[in-house]
């Protein structure tokens, strides 16, 4: 027992899953490789003008061709669990059909050296990676996509529901859906409101029949979805202010909780609506197939929106994240931001938390991301990211807030394992605790807040403040 371990602590429950996260696209190059079509992504990254720089996945971390190492790595952290997603146009290269076996064969590999190291896997079976031949079809505006969602999922648990035991269906469907098709600036980089929030309810929808067909597969899995969260907060106490924040809080989080932990999309977001859709595309039965028990559930949480009313006699132009409420505008309060210019707001962790648990549900929780952008600078072969690590201690010591209050946080997945591409903006956000040198041989070098984690992980705490 060294010397750190003297002195008063944090300490986590036993057991606590401490993890990192990645996504398929964003880590494993190897785009055309052993059978892999293109998804949704693929188009979008090599299209002009989509990602800063003409950045694309093609090669990304190589981690295709890099795993051992990369689970190495893992282990040298310490992980208990590793949270990675399934890249459907591997598994399934059109979206339609029989399962590719090259591309099953590369995720039992994954898992395999997973286990061998001690570390519980966690698959996640959508990342964002449409396969684009059902995106020509109509993409998630489009019900028949829910369906091969279903399809996807069965050979994918029949292939490796033997060795992962916790499953989360979709990662951030909010961001599928109106980054997708309502502001385009994710791919496929549509921009018809109405088209995102169909897209909304089949993603969800294409949830619930993955979940069956995950208990059919694996009756004893732990399975779940992740939500990306936000408190949302009125910019002052005018009403104005207070129903700009209703509005946005009705799009990026209730439009999800409700009808999966309630079986009900809200009244006040139909109402909102109106103007873009009059929910037609939802059939009889649809929200009790979404509302189907889970065991768990995901949350990513990053930062805070804070919002004020529409500007008077505006009428917004362009293409928005927010389907109806195009309109609302948000603030910056001036306080510290990260790379992306996301406000470091860890208190909105414990509230996002306590929310869930205290108005929707008792399920146990997971922080399935969380983690921060900022530039990073090799010096010496070291990179020192004071920041990202203060960062990551900031919203552990909320985490740990929130479950000495009384919410069933289980585990907490950092993002992200690894630098990677980070969606519109490529390479040139890193998020990793790992550094990776894009150009000399992807070379990975531990960043200051990885040896960090590691001793998190191993006190299963944090110093007392
Ligand atoms: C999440 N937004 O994405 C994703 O799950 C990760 O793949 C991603 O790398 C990470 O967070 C960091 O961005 C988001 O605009 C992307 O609000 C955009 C938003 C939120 C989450």
């Amino acid at each position: 027992v060294g010397v750190l371990d003297q002195g008063p602590q944090l300490s986590f429950p036993p057991g606590f899953l401490w993890g990192a996260a990645t996504a398929a696209y964003q880590i494993e190059g190897a785009a055309t490789e052993a059978g892999r079509k293109p998804s949704i992504w693929d188009t979008f990254s090599h299209t002009e003008g989509r990602v800063v720089e003409g950045h694309t996945g093609d090669v990304a971390c190589d981690h295709y061709h890099r795993v051992a190492e990369d689970v190495r790595l893992m282990a040298e952290l310490g992980l208990k669990s590793y949270r990675f997603s399934v890249a459907w146009p591997r598994v399934q290269p059109t979206g339609s059909g029989p399962a590719n076996q090259q591309g099953l064969d590369f995720y039992r590999r994954l898992v395999d050296e997973l286990l061998a190291h001690g570390i519980e896997p966690w698959l996640t079976l959508y990342h964002w990676d449409l396969p684009q031949p059902l995106e020509d079809e109509g993409g998630w505006p489009v019900r028949d996509t829910a369906g091969r969602f279903a399809d996807y999922t069965r050979l994918v648990v029949d292939a490796l529901g033997d060795r992962v035991r916790y499953w989360t269906t979709l990662n951030e469907p909010w961001c599928s859906a109106f980054l997708g098709y309502s502001s385009g600036v994710h791919a496929p980089g549509r921009t018809d409101p109405a088209a995102a929030v169909r897209a909304g309810h089949h993603l969800m929808l294409g949830h619930g029949l993955a979940v069956q067909a995950l208990r059919a597969g694996r009756p004893d899995a732990e399975v779940g979805v992740t939500v990306n969260l936000y408190p949302v907060t009125p910019a002052t106490d005018a009403p104005g202010d207070v129903d700009a924040a209703r509005r946005i809080d009705g799009l990026a989080n209730r439009f999800f909780l409700d009808p999966l932990l309630r079986g009900s999309y809200p009244a006040d977001l139909r109402a909102d609506l109106r103007a873009v859709t009059d929910f037609g595309h939802v059939r009889d039965g649809d929200l009790a197939v979404i509302a189907t028990p889970l065991d768990l559930l995901g949350v990513n949480y990053y930062s805070r929106h804070v919002v004020t009313a529409p500007a008077e006699g505006a009428e917004r132009s362009g293409p928005s994240d927010w389907p109806g409420s195009a309109d609302v505008r948000f603030v910056k309060r001036g306080v510290p931001v990260t790379d992306m210019g996301w406000e470091i707001d860890a208190p909105g962790l414990v509230e996002t938390l306590r929310r869930v648990h205290d108005e929707y549900t008792d399920l146990p929780l997971y922080v399935t991301e969380n983690g921060s952008a900022f530039v990073d600078t090799v010096v010496d072969g070291r990179v020192d990211d004071a920041d990202r690590l203060a960062y990551f201690d900031s919203h552990l010591r909320a985490a740990h807030a929130a479950i000495s209050s009384g919410v069933p946080l289980r585990g907490y997945f950092a993002w992200s394992l690894l630098d990677n591409f980070e969606w519109a903006w490529g390479y040139t956000k890193r998020f990793g605790m790992i550094y990776v040198d894009y150009d000399n041989d992807q070379a990975r070098i531990p960043k200051s807040s990885a040896r960090w984690y590691a001793e998190v992980i191993r006190r299963n705490g944090l110093a007392a403040q």
